[in-house]
């Protein structure tokens, strides 16, 4: 009886050992340092924020926003600042954590 318990004791560290090797705290906050790098202005975004900015004015604001039913649906949250307009930052921003 007290071996089959020592037995299920030492397993039990193994396993706990095993899990804290295979998921390391800082891989995941370096992965996601990454991802943040990467969504710094994507091409094709940049071209369709052009596309939809149809005055030109470097701002997409409501009435041009209304071109794209996705973009008016997410107008509210995209834009962070509150002036009722998207600069290419916000629209980028709000683009990337769509998907
Ligand atoms: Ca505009
Ligand atoms: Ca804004």
């Amino acid at each position: 009886m007290s071996i089959t318990k020592g037995l299920m004791g030492a397993t039990a560290l193994v396993v706990l050992a095993g899990c804290q090797g295979y998921t390391p705290a800082g891989d995941g906050a370096g992965s996601f340092e990454r991802g943040r790098m990467e969504m710094d202005a994507p091409p094709a975004l940049v071209e369709r924020f052009h596309q939809l900015d149809a005055n030109d004015d470097g701002v997409i604001d409501v009435s041009e926003a209304r071109s794209s039913s996705d973009l008016m649906g997410a107008f509210g949250t995209a834009d962070l600042d509150g002036d009722r307009q998207l600069s290419l930052e916000e629209f980028i921003d709000s683009q990337s954590s769509a998907d």
